[in-house]
């Protein structure tokens, strides 16, 4: 992509990133929600401060263009789009505890348990779990309630025990037992692919389309999570690389037990151009109305942040 291709990719994507913001920052009120008794300061606090600190929000541009192309509506599909964010800000949350990897830091600011606490950074985290699927269930999300919930019951699924918590779970076993290839793929699929299956799949779902389109959809969301798992193993070998001699932070190595480490940065990168080779003839059928997904892919694979 060239550089005015790039900046309108980007603008895209911010653009995106700010209207999921903004759904967000409606959701994260003070004020309770019709049914709610009230909503403690605190935790709202500790909330927005996991979820509304920039993120590139890749999850939710992936769903609001997979039902743009499928035909979605537009207010439901961001609604769609924002319950799986604060999936993964949940995540994010927990996974920076003590407990987890104890990072400081994250999106460049103090991690939520260290801008409050960690029984808060728990709290936080469980609240934006069950927003997501208020968001999600709610009438506003204005679709056939079939629809709902099968998003609902695919949400489920791809965030729990055969989806990202199992792959965490692999992940912690996997500090006492080094998986083997087809475990670290597995493992990948899981903590970080299935959101991003569910993303692509999700946008399908909204439009209610048809088998083949949601089959499709659904293999180009599993590409594009290799593809990021992928770009951020060889992230993480070259951050090692710029901090080596200083103090790396707790995800420094985690390049150990990835195919960066199995096969090395060439191979993986030569991977990463094969997988998005992939992912651009999966979208030919749409022809240039799928210009943005794959875009999308690309900017993943080849992302530098
Ligand atoms: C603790 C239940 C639980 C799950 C944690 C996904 C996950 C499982 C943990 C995240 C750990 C991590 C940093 C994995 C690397 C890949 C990843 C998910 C990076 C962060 O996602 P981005 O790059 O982040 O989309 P932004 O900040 O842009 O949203």
């Amino acid at each position: 992509m060239d550089q005015v291709g790039k900046d309108s990719f980007n603008n895209r994507l911010d653009g995106a990133a700010a209207r999921v913001a903004a759904l967000l920052e409606l959701m994260l009120r003070e004020t309770p929600l019709k049914g709610e008794i009230a909503r403690p300061e605190r935790l709202i606090s500790a909330m927005r401060h996991g979820v509304l600190n920039g993120g590139k929000r890749i999850r939710p541009f992936l769903v609001l263009e997979t039902a743009r192309l499928l035909g979605a509506p537009e207010d439901a599909a961001l609604r769609v789009a924002a319950s799986l964010e604060c999936i993964h800000c949940y995540s994010l949350i927990h996974d920076d505890l003590p407990a987890m990897d104890d990072d400081d830091l994250r999106r460049g600011q103090p991690t939520v348990h260290v801008a409050f606490d960690e029984a808060t950074a728990i709290l936080a985290g469980d609240g934006l779990l069950t927003l997501a699927f208020d968001i999600l269930s709610a009438p506003e999300t204005a679709l056939p309630d079939t629809t709902r919930l099968a998003l609902v019951n695919q949400l489920a699924r791809a965030a729990g025990v055969g989806g990202m918590v199992g792959g965490q779970a692999l992940d912690l076993q996997a500090e006492r037992v080094a998986p083997d290839e087809a475990g670290i793929v597995r493992l990948q699929a899981m903590k970080t692919g299935a959101l991003l299956r569910y993303a692509c799949a999700a946008g399908a779902i909204a439009a209610q389309a048809d088998a083949e389109s949601l089959a499709r959809m659904t293999r180009f969301g599993e590409i594009v999570g290799l593809a990021f798992q992928l770009a951020d193993d060889l992230l993480d070998v070259t951050s090692d690389a710029a901090t080596l001699g200083k103090a790396a932070g707790k995800d420094a190595g985690r390049g150990k037990g990835t195919l960066v480490s199995l096969h090395g940065v060439d191979v993986a990168r030569q991977r990463l151009d094969g997988l998005v080779e992939e992912a651009t003839l999966l979208m030919q059928p749409y022809g240039a109305a799928a210009g943005t997904l794959v875009e999308a892919a690309g900017f993943i694979a080849n992302r530098d942040r």
